[in-house]
């Protein structure tokens, strides 16, 4: 698929996912390395940059996106030819999206052990990076229970019973309205996220800080499970993560209301550090006051604006 089908396909959320929207742009950033043919490098450089505006433009909260397509174009500046730029760009995004889905097994693999024998798990939406948890742990023989929510509008919530349900995971559906209620049968809410912030917010699925908040009264652990290059650099010079607003007929339909009612649609939110109690990373278990730390050991080399 080109840039222009990719940026097309993410805007439109065919492909969706903060992980997948990732991979597919620096696949197409790679594609477009292998296909396009430039009489010099800075042809090049022009269409790489046009390519880069197009699919970070396609959605504006996951910082996924715009590290990825970061990642792939590490070292470009340095390239003085166009047969170099090309090797580079390929390798670069085979490299990402290799790392990209070993970080989601791995983080599969730490979380899991999170999860007692017994327990019942709360997630949001779809993050493969949660369901990759969840899954583990059923894969090694813990009898687990997993409350999934519908997460309106979209309803991912389907996307994500089905997914558990086809792994043998004893998996419910809930409507969103229900996560306080259901909050007292659970014993450790795990979610994903899209990005998070210098100061350990976890920007998600919008609900997800209703979740958090249903969890810390009731003292249910809640967890997030999150590759590190969703930590946003750009936060830490106060940048503010913007929220995506979804078009209203997500919501509603031509005529089912009045034109006098405005309908809000944001599609994520924020949850303060506060009431996460550890993000699993494929480096480990972190508390969100140590994503500083992180960012600098895993950004320190790439240019962020
Ligand atoms: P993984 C999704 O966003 C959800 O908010 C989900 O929690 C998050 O990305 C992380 O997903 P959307 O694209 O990367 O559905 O863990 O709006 O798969």
């Amino acid at each position: 698929m080109s840039v222009d089908d990719i940026a097309a396909a993410i805007k439109s959320m065919e492909i969706r996912g903060a992980g997948r929207i990732a991979r597919a742009a620096a696949a197409a950033i790679g594609d477009l390395a292998r296909s396009r043919e430039w009489n010099d490098i800075s042809s090049l450089m022009r269409d790489v940059s046009d390519s880069k505006a197009k699919l970070i433009g396609s959605r504006p909260t996951a910082v996924s996106l715009l590290n990825g397509i970061q990642f792939t174009l590490r070292g470009l500046n340095g390239c003085t030819t166009v047969d170099d730029a090309r090797k580079l760009l390929i390798r670069n995004s085979e490299e990402f999206i290799m790392s990209s889905n070993m970080a989601v097994e791995r983080i599969g693999l730490i979380g899991s052990r999170r999860i007692k024998d017994g327990a019942v798990i709360m997630t949001h939406c779809n993050s493969s990076a949660a369901i990759a948890c969840i899954k583990e742990a059923h894969r090694s023989g813990k009898r687990i229970k997993v409350y999934a929510t519908e997460s309106r509008p979209w309803r991912q919530g389907i996307l994500t019973v089905n997914e558990l349900a086809e792994a043998g995971v004893d998996v419910t559906l809930i409507i969103d309205g229900a996560v306080r209620s259901v909050m007292k049968y659970t014993d450790i809410v795990m979610v994903g996220a899209d990005t998070i912030t210098s100061n350990g917010a976890v920007i998600n699925k919008i609900g997800t800080s209703q979740l958090a908040l249903a969890a810390h009264e009731a003292r249910v652990p809640f967890v997030v499970c999150s590759e590190t290059y969703k930590i946003s650099p750009q936060t830490l010079f106060g940048d503010m993560v913007t929220i995506e607003e979804r078009d209203t007929s997500e919501i509603v339909r031509k005529g089912e209301i009045p034109d006098t009612v405005k309908v809000f649609n944001p599609v994520f939110d924020s949850t303060p550090a506060r009431y996460i109690d550890g993000i699993v990373t494929e480096i480990g278990i972190v508390s969100p006051g140590s994503v500083y730390e992180i960012m600098v050991k895993q950004f320190g080399d790439i240019e962020f604006k």
